[in-house]
């Protein structure tokens, strides 16, 4: 059985992003399917609530968030980088554009666009996400708005990709890929009427081609009840703290998301750096684990 457990379901943007980057380091991974909808038992009691998807364990250590997952990959398992050109800082911070901007004008077009045909529970699941109602009619109004929006970001990558260069940044896929692929691929994955976004731009649908070859790694599965036996049979790994966080070693913390799905989850702090923080929780289900979360984007509360 791979190492790699990912937490996710198949129509998730978040988890075809991570999904993508196993493929670029041909990396073997077991999904460990989840509900797109709350509630999410197994998932939480590794997490101890945060519930948002993706989620990758390795033994008894959960990395949230794909910023994380997509971090933890780059140290454990270096070649091929998701750098090709270096620009390491660079192609982190593009994370914010894709998994906060473009990823919500997607949302407004899939969501706008099916309009009364969205079921009502995940209507409602998504309301409690949010903490702001889910209103397919108010998304419906939003979208031409969006999809002018959409266009102009989807403009970029073909700017990007002018020079006639196979990825992003060059002649290698890399983390930039697979930020720009994601929503694209969510739009005509939940909404294939929204086509016409992707006329005129031949460039960035010959790169969606190539990006899609890529394929995903070497995929396996694992049932959830397993992936909870992994984790309560595994030791988590000890990480260092950050000299500014002495204070706060071994000490009780939350850590919540800033933007939505902003479940607390409480532990105690016992790694971190200027880009994650870790804690330990003890769980029933999941025996003692250690939660990674990534500093940007999430609160730490002492
Ligand atoms: N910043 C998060 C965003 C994750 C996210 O929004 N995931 C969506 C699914 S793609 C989600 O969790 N939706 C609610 C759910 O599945 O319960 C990340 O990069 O992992």
């Amino acid at each position: 059985m791979p190492d790699i457990l990912f937490h996710q379901y198949d129509s998730s943007p978040f988890s075809e992003k991570v999904r993508v980057c196993f493929g670029i380091k041909n990396l073997a991974w077991a999904a460990v399917d989840q509900p797109v909808i709350m509630p999410k038992p197994e998932l939480v009691a590794l997490t101890g609530g945060y519930r948002r998807i993706p989620v990758m364990q390795i033994g008894a250590d959960i990395y949230c968030d794909s910023q994380l997952i997509v971090r933890e990959l780059e140290r454990r398992f270096p070649e091929p980088t998701f750098f090709p050109q270096g620009d390491h800082g660079l192609a982190y911070a593009n994370a914010m554009w894709s998994d906060r901007t473009v990823f919500q004008a997607a949302v407004a077009i899939i969501f706008g666009g099916l309009g009364d045909r969205v079921p009502d529970a995940f209507i409602k699941d998504r309301a409690a996400l949010s903490g702001r109602p889910f209103d397919p009619a108010a998304l419906q109004a939003a979208v031409p708005h969006m999809e002018e929006q959409m266009r102009a970001h989807i403009g970029l990558l073909s700017d990007q990709l002018a020079d006639g260069r196979s990825f992003l940044t060059g002649d290698h896929a890399g983390l930039v890929d697979a930020n720009g692929y994601f929503n694209l691929w969510f739009i005509q994955f939940a909404f294939p009427p929204a086509a016409s976004l992707f006329e005129n731009v031949p460039l960035v649908c010959s790169w969606m081609e190539r990006v899609k070859a890529i394929g995903h790694g070497q995929r396996s599965a694992v049932s959830r009840e397993d992936a909870l036996d992994i984790a309560r049979t595994t030791e988590p790994m000890t990480g260092a703290v950050a000299r500014r966080d002495t204070a706060l070693e071994g000490r009780p913390v939350t850590v919540a998301a800033d933007d939505y799905g902003r479940d607390a989850v409480e532990g105690v702090l016992v790694g971190s750096s200027e880009h994650h923080v870790s804690i330990r929780r003890e769980d029933p289900r999941a025996g003692q684990v250690v939660v990674h979360f990534p500093r940007i984007g999430f609160s730490v509360q002492s």
